[in-house]
């Protein structure tokens, strides 16, 4: 992919009154998305109401005062921080005459930009077709028109012009080739059953530090050597999943692996095309649910993961909550564990936990 220069956007939210602290969080969040998919945010407007409006989503002065916007500041492109119905984008496109971009196409576009895995590319180009399938009047037209840039990518060049009929039959395909991938790793899960070993599953916010954790385990449980896995201040860095046999200090063996970070309102088509690797992180033995400590929302972006884990079925009864970036903090009462896993600190006591949790009686695997 060539190197473009940063897009210029402006960021659109509505702020619904009953819902103002949610909205605060994800509207600061949009910023970082944009960053990640390779835009800057250059203004920002904010309209508070009871709801959203069905043809435009903010309300009609609010369309004009982010028309005047345009005109002055000359962005490539508007953001809104929701999901907008095809009939809500289309509009605000007729009267903006620039590229309306909405919350779920940003994520799916920086999901784009991060799947390696052959799996994860399937399961990315699949949340893609779904998202821009309703969103398709005439034939192709409307993805054609998109050109590139934010709002564009995860749909191959040769893609671009495909049909709604097209469209449906590429869908049936992807979710024939998903369902193989899924059936060899079902075959994998059986062998690391067959193995015995309790699995654990670093689950979190994106860009938590699960990545970092899973790299200072994996290097304090002397497995130095090992390939590690990246670890970028980027949201969502860790797309794939990546499993290490890791020996903890009383010679326990375990599977720890790292995967896919979570964000509120993830776009639902992504969680569908995403299910397979879902419910592969769930069925651990024990979730280490990995918290930013030094984040002022870390409080609701745990909320945001109960959520999540709540929502896919894992049982509560098998979180092990730890609280990072130890370092950054000063003063933090953790009801967990509290480790730095660029420091090393509280990593001794948190494998000490990790194995309590392993030999609690009652528990059984395999
Ligand atoms: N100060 C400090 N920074 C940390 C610590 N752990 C992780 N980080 C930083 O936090 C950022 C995110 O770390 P990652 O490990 O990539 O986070 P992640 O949860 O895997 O993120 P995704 O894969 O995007 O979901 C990076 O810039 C890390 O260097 C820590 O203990 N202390
Ligand atoms: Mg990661």
């Amino acid at each position: 992919m060539t190197r473009r220069k940063k897009e210029k956007v402006i960021i659109v939210g509505l702020r619904l009154r009953q819902n103002r602290h949610n909205f605060d969080s994800s509207f600061a969040e949009l910023s970082g998305l944009v960053e990640a998919a390779g835009g800057e945010v250059i203004a920002e407007l904010v309209q508070t109401r009871n709801q959203p409006t069905g043809a435009s989503y903010i309300g009609k002065g609010k369309v004009q005062e982010l028309q005047h916007l345009i005109e002055e500041l000359e962005p490539d492109l508007v953001v809104f921080d929701s999901e907008l119905s095809p009939v809500q984008q289309r509009n605000l496109e007729e009267t903006l005459k620039i590229r309306v971009v909405d919350r779920t196409r940003l994520i799916l576009d920086i999901f784009s930009m991060r799947a390696r895995s052959k799996e994860g590319r399937l399961q990315v180009e699949l949340a893609n077709l779904q998202y821009n399938l309703p969103r398709l009047t005439g034939a192709g037209k409307e993805m054609s028109r998109l050109g590139g840039g934010i709002g564009s990518r995860g749909l191959g060049e040769q893609k671009l012009e495909l049909d709604k009929r097209n469209i449906r039959k590429r869908i049936k395909e992807l979710q024939k080739q998903l369902a193989a991938v899924e059936a060899n790793r079902q075959n994998q899960k059986k062998q690391r059953q067959r193995a015995g070993l309790p699995i654990i599953s670093l689950v979190g916010y994106t860009n938590a530090g699960k990545s970092s954790l899973f790299n200072r385990l994996c290097t304090s449980a002397h497995r130095s050597g090992q390939p590690q896995v990246t670890v970028n201040a980027r949201v969502f860095q860790t797309l794939d999943t990546t499993i290490r046999k890791i020996t903890l200090p009383s010679g326990q063996e375990i599977l720890l692996s790292d995967s896919v970070g979570f964000i509120q309102n993830l776009p639902h088509h992504l969680v569908a095309a995403f299910r397979s690797t879902l419910d592969e992180i769930i069925e651990a033995d024990f979730l280490l649910h990995v918290v930013d400590a030094a984040d002022p929302n870390y409080m609701e972006k745990m909320k945001v993961i109960e959520e999540v884990l709540d929502d896919l079925g894992a049982d509560q009864a098998k979180v092990i909550t730890v609280f990072n970036k130890a370092d950054k903090i000063d003063e933090f009462f953790a009801p967990g564990c509290l480790v730095s896993a660029r420091t090393g600190e509280g990593i001794d006591e948190l494998m000490q936990h990790i194995e309590q949790c392993i030999n609690q009686p009652l528990f059984e695997f395999g």
